[in-house]
């Protein structure tokens, strides 16, 4: 591993005064900072507020909207997880147009886009020298096709930013859990990705492994990984499994109202990053990864800013059963809020189809989303908000309004190149004489909009309640977001109503529907979205006329990351099926008997 002393080093640079600010210099820590032993809280709290992002990580961070492109063997199976066993003849996109993609996701704002260049099947998208396995296999243009340089092209055509994900989980490569051939064969993946390609200015490496305790034990080298990129792509950040970019902790694009970039978690391809997120009882999932209670605890600060992945639709990959199921423009625009507007990177995921073209659907909906910031953003109502405000803590700002100013959103912005430090703040505006409280909120940083009722008013107010040492807001703005009505939501999943049913056993649960029907699918739908433990995972699913012999309906048996995305998902049967009575048997992600209530479950009638 990679050693701190190197980092921390290069990390103390002096400041040799800022215009308007009335500290005259300050040390900084990029990227890291250790906590010598008895430093006070105090102290902690101070040397936070001067740990800063490396110049790539400030780079990315300026981005704001990134799009993730799960695109690969499960497009056309309808799979979200591969098994590593598909055919690659099964690759055969009929109009695949890299262009199409980037064109329009330029369009829609986009800055960088990641294509998933190996998912957890194992399936290159690329035509490796290291796997059989991969479009060179395929009948896509005759095995001579390569979509990570399709990709690449239309990248530099259209200047935009290009990132690549490679899953270290691989479910096909046969040397996958024989730990340092398996380490090499990644490696060798990795090198040609960062060799042939020209700039990559992501890697995006996942932390899934869904093969549970008895699966494949595969120690991965992240050191060496590491090393890889640092001497292929220097200037690329490293995302997840890396320490530049970390996972804000879902999948349902939603970020921490309190999003500090500054924050306790060490990064899980450290050695010590284990020992010291048990120590302090935290995961990437954590509510609080960088408040001052944590840190009163901790012994090093990182600068690892958060990611919100999210994918347009409930699945990452294509499949055509959700062309009607893109997310609302409310949705997306609540995500935005929700990412961009707490201190986050959104990263949203727009799959291409089995054309190999992003659907019609999430084309109308990136261009509405698209039309609807840019409106917002067209009208800033503060004047002179750009002026650099070296703000303590209790102190205030008065910012004049435009005549007839009617806003709803307020956005403020830290100059994180000098740290992050808004603890909290308060927003009043004046009209008629009176001031009236806004909103409140905690962290800045990078950016933090704030929504709240629309008002009008002639000048607004803007008090930094507490902050670590002297903030450095470069930017207020007030903008007005027209209020969207969310559409109905269209997920239906259960056509027998469940009044008539009947739990039979609980362990594993069987139903009695009450009536004899014909199944075309069934549904399991983990109880208000949300993962628990006792959550199913790998399951056999069994029908019956008579609640005595069973039948097993061929499936593929495993509800792929649902841990990590708990919605719905459906399993569509290969031929439909006659039941009264339905069994599910399933485990739960380590393989314990899950725990699967009535009303989780649904089923799907062959339609007439
Ligand atoms: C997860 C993966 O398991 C999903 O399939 C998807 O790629 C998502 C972005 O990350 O961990």
């Amino acid at each position: 591993m990679r050693t701190f002393n190197q980092l921390v080093a290069m990390a103390c640079l002096a400041c040799i005064g800022l215009s308007g600010c009335t500290q005259k210099s300050e040390e900084y820590y990029v990227k890291h900072v250790e906590f010598p032993e008895g430093t006070t809280l105090e102290q902690k709290v101070d040397m936070a507020a001067r740990l800063v992002p490396t110049p790539q990580q400030l780079e990315w961070q300026k981005l704001e909207l990134t799009a993730f492109l799960h695109f690969g063997v499960n497009t056309f199976t309808g799979r979200e997880w591969g098994d590593g066993k598909e055919d690659p003849a099964l690759f055969n996109p009929t109009e695949l147009d890299a262009e199409q993609w980037v064109k329009n996701l330029k369009e829609a704002g986009f800055k960088m886009v990641i294509l998933t260049a190996k998912h957890h099947d194992g399936f290159c998208l690329w035509p490796t020298k290291t796997t059989k396995h991969s479009v060179a296999s395929s009948p896509w243009k005759d095995g001579k096709g390569d979509v990570v340089k399709e990709l690449r092209d239309a990248c530099t055509k259209y200047d935009m930013k290009f990132g690549v994900y490679l899953s270290p989980w691989d479910r096909n490569a046969e040397c996958y859990g024989d730990s340092p051939r398996y380490n090499q064969y990644f490696i060798d993946q990795l090198t040609e990705l960062l060799s042939n390609y020209g700039e990559v200015h992501e890697v995006w490496f996942d932390g899934a492994n869904g093969e549970g305790p008895n699966g494949k034990k595969q120690v991965y080298d992240w050191d060496a990984f590491y090393k890889t990129i640092q001497k292929l792509q220097p200037k690329a950040t490293m995302a997840i499994m890396g320490d530049d970019v970390r996972w804000v902790g879902n999948e349902r694009g939603l970020g921490r109202e309190t999003e500090w970039s500054a924050t306790v978690l060490t990064p899980g391809i450290y050695a010590r990053s284990e020992a010291n997120n048990n120590a302090l009882e935290i995961s990437s999932t954590s509510q609080d990864l960088g408040g001052r209670e944590i840190l009163a605890k901790a012994n090093e600060l990182f600068w690892y800013p958060s990611e919100v992945d999210v994918s347009i639709r409930p699945g990452w990959f294509y499949h055509a059963e959700e062309d009607g199921k893109v997310k609302s423009l409310k949705h997306l625009t609540d995500i935005y809020f929700q990412s961009v507007g707490y201190n986050s990177v959104l990263l949203l995921n727009i799959p291409p189809d089995r054309r190999g073209l992003i659907h019609e659907n999430d084309i109308a909906r990136l261009k509405e989303f698209a039309a609807y910031r840019q409106k917002m953003l067209a009208t800033d109502y503060v004047e002179e908000g750009d002026e650099l405000w070296n703000a303590g803590s209790g102190e205030d700002r008065e910012y004049t309004l435009a005549t007839d100013a009617k806003f709803n959103v307020v956005m403020l912005q830290e100059d994180i190149s000098k740290g992050q430090r808004v603890e909290s703040f308060k927003v009043e505006a004046l009209k008629d004489g009176q001031w009236t409280l806004l909103g409140e909120g905690t962290t800045v940083g990078y950016k933090r909009m704030l929504r709240f009722p629309e008002v009008n008013a002639e000048k607004l107010k803007v008090t930094i309640l507490s902050s670590r040492r002297n903030a450095n807001i470069c930017k207020v703005a007030a903008y007005y977001a027209e209020p969207v009505k969310e559409v109905a939501d269209r997920s239906e999943w259960n056509d027998i109503s469940r009044s008539d049913w009947k739990v039979v056993s609980s362990q594993p649960l069987a139903i009695d529907l009450g009536q004899s029907v014909t199944l075309a699918a069934f549904t399991y739908a983990p109880l208000n979205e949300t993962a628990k433990p006792t959550m199913a995972f790998r399951y056999k699913f069994f029908v019956s006329e008579n609640g005595k012999q069973w039948k097993e309906v061929p499936t593929n048996g495993e509800f792929s990351n649902i841990m990590h995305n708990p919605l719905p998902q459906t399993v569509a049967f290969k031929t439909p099926v006659k039941a009264r009575y339905i069994k599910l048997d399933a485990t739960t992600p380590s393989s314990e008997k899950a725990v699967v209530e009535m009303n989780e479950i649904g089923v799907s009638l062959v339609k007439k």
